[in-house]
């Protein structure tokens, strides 16, 4: 009988009850709610978030690992399952859920205002209000540092309004959301040293949130920007203590970690349709999972998917422990999908030309690989946080 890749290394028997039960009921909805949908959502570059999100707020999922405020208190390993799952089905699914829980809803629990929290949290867990988080700009990916969107006092005095002007850039769910974290530079500190975070409702005069469209990568998924144009804000909008860039720093270690199991999902699926299909397809008289060379790429692949889940579960252990450190993180994302896109692009070669349609799910999710090496810190910023880790010396500048 053959064997699934992960069973062959036995990761199940690292798995809690708990944990498996939340992942299994994960999995049972991703196949059946989002699964037979993708092919139509990724070919159309667009995705129901207003009519998925309250189902996934049924599920639970969203902001499941923090505790209050209508979230479920999850473990951060089953957090980390369900992301397996949820990026099985799409990257673009498991974005939704990350950036939502663990950008928009993390922000604002771990830095917010008890009056935010209690405005905003439970509706986004229920999925009724959908959350983006505005970090990047036109100019500014992987060093933050350098943003130009500013949040300048209109008055004197901590009672001020605030106001906002700047342009955010390929910020996952910005044209449907009903609220944005955007993080902005003041005069109260030199070099990111005065980045605050605000919470801003996208109903206030002066925000619009535009698509960006004619990707070819997370098609599932909306994209869009965030134009800020002297957007007002009541004194109450900002985050109260956080001042740099620890703040939005504090909420990516969070997404990092789902991604960190996410990508382990979207490489098991292309690992279990290219066996199927190696089995079914005939050539020269004989099943294509009869030749040497298909053995050879399908063992290579589901040990570097094995190792890949290994690592995914140990920083699962570490997190639920307390203990895990950002350059463990950037160990995972990046070894993680690394492997999740070169065993997505090798599984496509034993679909050949099968393998460019969407009736298979393999260059969907290769594509969409593409994003998730990108967002999120890309694979040399992870590579230079590793780096630093092991010499004590940044190299990013
Ligand atoms: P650096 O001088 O090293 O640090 C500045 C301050 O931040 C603190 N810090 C952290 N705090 C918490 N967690 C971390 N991981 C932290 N890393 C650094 C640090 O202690 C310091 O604090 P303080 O109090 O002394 O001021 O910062 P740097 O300017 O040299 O930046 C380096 C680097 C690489 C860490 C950072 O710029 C980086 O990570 N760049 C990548 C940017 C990125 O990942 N952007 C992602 C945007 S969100 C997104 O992509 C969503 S995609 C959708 C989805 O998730 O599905
Ligand atoms: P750049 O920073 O311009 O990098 C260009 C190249 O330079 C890369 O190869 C990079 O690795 C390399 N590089 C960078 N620094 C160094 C260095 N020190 N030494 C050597 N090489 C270096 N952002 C958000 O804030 N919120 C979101 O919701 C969000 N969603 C996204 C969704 C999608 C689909 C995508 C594609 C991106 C999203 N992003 C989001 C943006 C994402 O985080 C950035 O694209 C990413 O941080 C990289 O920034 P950049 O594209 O500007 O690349």
């Amino acid at each position: 009988m053959p064997q699934t890749p992960l069973e062959l290394f036995g990761t199940e028997a690292l798995i809690g009850e708990e944990d498996r039960a939340i992942r299994d009921t994960v999995r049972s909805f991703a196949e059946k709610e989002i699964q037979p949908h993708l092919a139509d959502w990724f070919e159309a570059g667009d995705v129901p978030v207003r009519e998925l999100a309250p189902e996934l707020g049924k599920l639970g999922v969203l902001g499941m690992h923090l505790e209050g405020y209508g979230c479920a208190g999850t473990s951060a390993t089953a957090y980390g399952l369900a992301c397996m799952e949820l990026e099985a089905a799409d990257s673009g699914i498991r974005s939704l859920v990350s950036v939502q829980g663990s950008l928009a809803m993390f922000a604002i629990w771990k830095w917010g205002s008890e009056e935010q929290k209690q405005e905003w949290l439970p509706k986004m867990a229920a999925g009724e209000a959908i959350g983006c988080f505005g970090l990047t700009e036109p100019d500014f990916g992987s060093n933050p540092a350098g943003m130009r969107t500013r949040a300048r006092r209109d008055g004197a005095g901590e009672g001020a309004d605030w106001i906002l002007s700047g342009t955010k850039m390929w910020i996952t769910n910005a044209p449907v959301a009903d609220v944005a974290v955007v993080w902005a530079q003041t005069d109260e500190g030199p070099d990111g040293k005065g980045v605050r975070g605000f919470v801003v409702p996208t109903d206030t005069p002066g925000f619009s949130a535009p698509v960006i469209k004619q990707k070819l990568s997370l098609r599932a998924s909306v994209t869009g920007e965030i134009v800020l144009d002297e957007v007002r804000l009541p004194a109450s909008a900002a985050f109260p203590e956080v001042r740099g860039l620890k703040g939005p720093l504090s909420c990516l270690n969070e997404a990092r970690f789902g991604i960190v199991f996410g990508a382990v999902g979207a490489a098991r699926d292309c690992l279990e349709s290219a066996i199927a299909y190696a089995a079914s397809r005939e050539i020269y008289d004989k099943p294509l999972s009869g030749f040497q060379i298909t053995q050879t790429k399908l063992a290579d692949m589901s040990l570097e998917l094995g190792k890949s889940m290994l690592l995914a579960l140990q920083l699962g252990r570490l997190k639920d422990e307390g203990t895990l450190r950002p350059e463990q993180i950037s160990l995972g994302k990046l070894n993680n999908v690394r492997e999740a896109i070169a065993i997505a692009r090798e599984c496509r070669t034993i679909l050949a030309a099968a393998g460019v349609t969407l009736e298979y799910p393999i260059l969907r999710h290769a594509n969409n690989l593409e994003s998730v090496l990108t967002y999120e810190g890309t694979s040399e910023v992870h590579q230079l946080i590793i780096g630093q880790a092991l010499t004590g010396e940044s190299a990013f500048r």
